[in-house]
């Protein structure tokens, strides 16, 4: 199989994690910021991921995508989804998005490798979020929001040992996080992200941090 991403996305990392947990090989093809013809001609939108299937079929959609990999075999995401972490991950996503977006448009990622394609990426999400570098520049109160929100996720996270569909909203959220500077993972959810993050082969963006 084949899955079309950009290495940043958040809705690919969850694709992604899935082919990671259950150790099924799948061949990753990053789709270039700009380019609209290759998502257009595979599912009639520009969105990624993309899962092409063993069948040659196409679909979108990263939580379809999870549950069809899931369905293939014995099913891992066992464990009903945990309330408390998705309420988590929809409450820091606005502020988050703030954080890692403009972050995003500076880092290293292949689908950003041309001039024309980071300029691509940053006009998009100036269209989406306006003026980037002063998301940049708020991004002391940003972190006076998300820092003690992690602190707080620490308390939920606990001992777990079986995974739902809520770790893989989650861990790519985390993964986002990651590439901010001046946020703190509080040991817990350190070790969460960590030990997910050997699990699903995707890596966080620690090295990244700006
Ligand atoms: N609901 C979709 C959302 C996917 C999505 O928004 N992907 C973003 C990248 S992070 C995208 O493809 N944006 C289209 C673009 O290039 O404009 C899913 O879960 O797969």
């Amino acid at each position: 199989m084949k899955l079309y991403i950009y290495e940043h996305c958040p809705f690919c990392t969850r694709a992604r994690m899935i082919f990671g947990l259950k150790s099924l090989p799948v061949e990753l093809a990053v789709i270039m910021e700009g380019d609209a013809e290759t998502p257009m001609h595979l599912i009639g939108k520009k969105a990624v991921p993309i899962l092409q299937k063993d069948d040659g079929t196409h679909m979108g959609e990263s939580l379809d995508i999870v549950r069809y990999i899931d369905g293939l075999g014995t099913p891992i995401l066992t464990r009903d989804p945990v309330e408390e972490l998705d309420t988590w991950g929809k409450d820091v996503w606005g502020p988050g998005l703030k954080l890692f977006i403009p972050r995003f448009t500076k880092a290293d990622f292949a689908e950003l490798a041309t001039p024309e394609a980071r300029e691509a990426y940053r006009l998009r999400e100036e269209n989406a979020f306006g003026d980037l570098e002063a998301l940049m520049a708020a991004t002391p109160e940003l972190l006076g929001d998300v820092n003690p929100r992690l602190e707080k996720l620490g308390l939920l996270l606990g001992k777990r040992t079986e995974l739902s569909i809520s770790d893989i909203t989650l861990w790519p959220i985390l993964r986002s996080l990651s590439i901010v500077a001046g946020l703190t993972f509080p040991p817990a959810v350190l070790a969460y992200a960590r030990s997910l993050e050997e699990k699903v082969g995707v890596s966080l963006m620690f090295d990244q941090k700006m």
